[in-house]
């Protein structure tokens, strides 16, 4: 069977799971939020790198399935959460650019929701500012509509998609994720400017902001000290299984 194949039979029949990757406040270690990750276990391939099967998805008309599927499973875990009297946390769940591309995406993330009960402000979608910039008006129109509808809207990998100064500006968004590759080399001969450019453009245009990929302390002192609070990252946390994050919550609770 071809690996679009394999993709389609995993989606319906459960052999795909998320993770979930804390976002904490470096200061004080609490939980904010978690970034839902998709996980493929294939039979004979083993664990499937979303890297790889997004792109498989996205090229079989796979894509909407995929998408609905993970959203679904993040709000049902956030209501096993709810069941549970757990401190509500939002949920991170990341939309790929065809997805977003798609005419019938909103209504069916409505629609998702409402079957689930979850509230819109828990959720946060996550678009990459490559996939924004290939289309920024048609995707401003999107995420305007989501953000209407109570969902937050959060821009991945920022920095690696050269969106001007003018087309951010524009662009409905709540918060920029700073992208890992201008994190790694802070403290070890990188002087951080660029991580500090994106914290000093999302305090003037009023967006949050979230570093991606922290490793080291140096890391995290660095990006504190620039005002930068939350933030994602090994030095904290792995992405997590449903029941290691779920003990987590019960932590902090
Ligand atoms: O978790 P990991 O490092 O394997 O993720 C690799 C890439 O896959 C990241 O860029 C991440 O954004 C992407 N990814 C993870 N989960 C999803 C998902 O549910 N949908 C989409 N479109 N991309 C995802
Ligand atoms: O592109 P996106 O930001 O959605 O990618 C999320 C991916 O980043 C996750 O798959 C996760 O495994 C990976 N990741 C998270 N924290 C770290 C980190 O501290 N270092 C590295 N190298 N990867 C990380
Ligand atoms: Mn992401
Ligand atoms: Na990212």
């Amino acid at each position: 069977l071809k690996l679009s194949g394999r993709l389609r039979k995993a989606i319906e029949g459960g052999q795909l799971h998320l993770n979930y990757q804390p976002q904490v406040d470096m200061r004080t270690g609490e939980v904010r939020g978690l970034e839902a990750l998709v996980r493929w276990r294939d039979e004979e391939h083993g664990i499937v790198s979303p890297v790889d099967f997004v792109a498989v998805a996205e090229a079989s008309g796979l894509v909407t399935a995929l998408g609905e599927w993970v959203l679904r499973a993040a709000c049902q875990q956030a209501a096993v959460w709810r069941e549970l009297q757990l401190v509500p946390v939002p949920i991170s769940v990341n939309v790929s650019p065809l997805q977003l591309q798609r005419a019938d995406i909103v209504a069916t993330f409505q629609r998702v929701l409402r079957e689930t009960g979850t509230d819109p402000a828990l959720l946060e979608l996550e678009v990459t500012e490559t996939a924004l910039m290939k289309n920024p008006e048609a995707s401003a129109r999107r995420l305007a509509e989501f953000r209407r509808l109570g969902m937050r809207v959060a821009i991945d990998d920022f920095g690696m998609g050269y969106s001007s100064l003018g087309q951010l500006r524009a662009l409905p968004v709540d918060r920029i994720k700073i992208d890992r590759a201008f994190v790694r080399g802070i403290g070890a001969g990188d002087s951080g400017a660029i991580a500090t450019a994106v914290v000093t453009l999302a305090n003037a245009f009023g967006l949050a902001v979230i570093a991606e990929g922290v490793e080291t302390q140096a890391q995290r002192a660095f990006l504190v000290g620039l005002g930068c609070v939350e933030a994602q990252g090994f030095l904290f946390s792995k992405p997590l299984d449903a029941d290691a994050a779920t003990r987590l919550l019960m932590q902090g609770a």
